[in-house]
């Protein structure tokens, strides 16, 4: 298939090693080199967040975006779609990263009703699973956005609008046909907004009960499918609601065994939600490992001074070496990854 390049200066990123000079090689990360009986590239399964790294603007409260981007130019927003999805490819391929991650609405836009979503989607998918033939890149996982359209502000399985229920129940149904179709390797859950601002409007007690039926609903689902992925939670303590129910690795735990829903799922963990729990990223890894249920990553950092999550690049090497740590003691992620969940600078263009 004849593939627009957005990048055609670039060569394929190469290790070349620590005392290489090129700011585009790899210093350290040698794909192929056997540490502890595992390639480095086995070890560490990257994987690209397609939210940040291929739609985000640099957009922040303050202020529109920044970043101008070639696949992003051309006004027709299934156009706009597939040219984005043909710059990822290009871009993991040269740098040689093996996986990606998705939401629904990275994808293909929101259409006007939900069976327009569903065919954008559609069509969308079947050039994702052209260049995943032709790449060799895969799915680490994908999942459904239930945050950002205005219909989930109070939550989506957690709604108390059983509509909005329903609707997040389609979003999900869509994406575990989609996982199915591009043979993703797990299927993640974020909270969103699952969580609330005061209980004097909530019946939290009933809204844990809706997202346990929803979890398993979508569990069941998968299997009557076929749909063999992973499911993971994502903890996350605050933002955007203020009590979210995923909390941390531990009441996540707590929930999955209250509601015996423990043995179909396991957790992603990530480091800058980790640290909103005032953990750190390597005491919420073993939380899940010690339970048999660490099943994924999402890299970045927090920043300490700063109390909502930035989604920083992981630059720290204490704090990466601590989080390796546990997983080798674990034996490697194995059908999870590393999902770098950070995004360049809003400035840094
Ligand atoms: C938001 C989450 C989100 C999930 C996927 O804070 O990190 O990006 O990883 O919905
Ligand atoms: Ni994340
Ligand atoms: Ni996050």
């Amino acid at each position: 298939m004849k593939m627009k390049t957005y990048f055609p200066e670039i060569d394929p990123i190469k290790y070349e090693g620590p005392d290489s000079k090129n700011p585009l090689a790899f210093k350290w990360y040698d794909p192929d080199a056997v540490v502890a009986g595992k390639t480095m590239r086995e070890h560490l399964r990257y994987s690209v967040a397609y939210w940040h790294t291929f739609k985000g603007t640099g957009s922040d409260p303050f202020g529109a975006g920044t970043m101008v981007r070639e696949w992003d130019s051309s006004g027709d927003p299934m156009k706009i779609a597939e040219d984005t999805l043909c710059a990822a490819f290009e871009f993991c391929r040269k740098l040689g990263v093996d996986y990606y991650c998705f939401h629904d609405r990275d994808i293909a836009p929101e259409g006007a009703t939900l069976q327009e979503s569903n065919r954008n989607l559609d069509h969308i998918v079947k050039l994702a699973q052209d260049l995943q033939g032709d790449t060799g890149i895969s799915l680490l996982w994908n999942t459904a956005n239930l945050f950002s359209h205005p219909r989930f502000m109070h939550g989506a399985s957690t709604n108390p609008d059983a509509h909005v229920f329903a609707y997040a129940g389609a979003q999900v149904k869509k994406m575990l046909e989609t996982g199915l179709k591009l043979g993703a390797e797990n299927y993640v859950f974020w909270g969103g907004r699952e969580g609330y601002e005061t209980l004097l409007n909530t019946d939290m007690k009933r809204e844990l009960d809706h997202l346990a039926a929803f979890l398993q609903m979508a569990v069941n689902y998968a299997k009557e499918i076929g749909f063999d992925a992973q499911f993971l939670i994502e903890p996350k303590p605050k933002e955007p609601t203020k009590h979210q129910y995923d909390f941390d690795s531990a009441t996540v735990i707590g929930f999955l065994k209250t509601y015996g829903l423990a043995e179909h799922f396991k957790l992603n963990v990530e480091c800058n939600h980790a640290t909103l729990a005032a953990h750190n990223f390597e005491h919420d890894l073993l939380v899940a490992s010690q339970n048999g249920m660490l099943g994924s990553v999402d890299a970045n950092r927090g920043d300490l001074l700063l109390g909502w999550d930035t989604d920083q690049f992981p630059t720290d090497v204490y704090q990466a070496t601590m989080a390796m740590l546990v997983i080798l003691r674990q034996g490697g992620l194995g059908r999870g990854g590393l999902n770098f969940d950070a995004k360049v600078r809003r400035g840094s263009v």
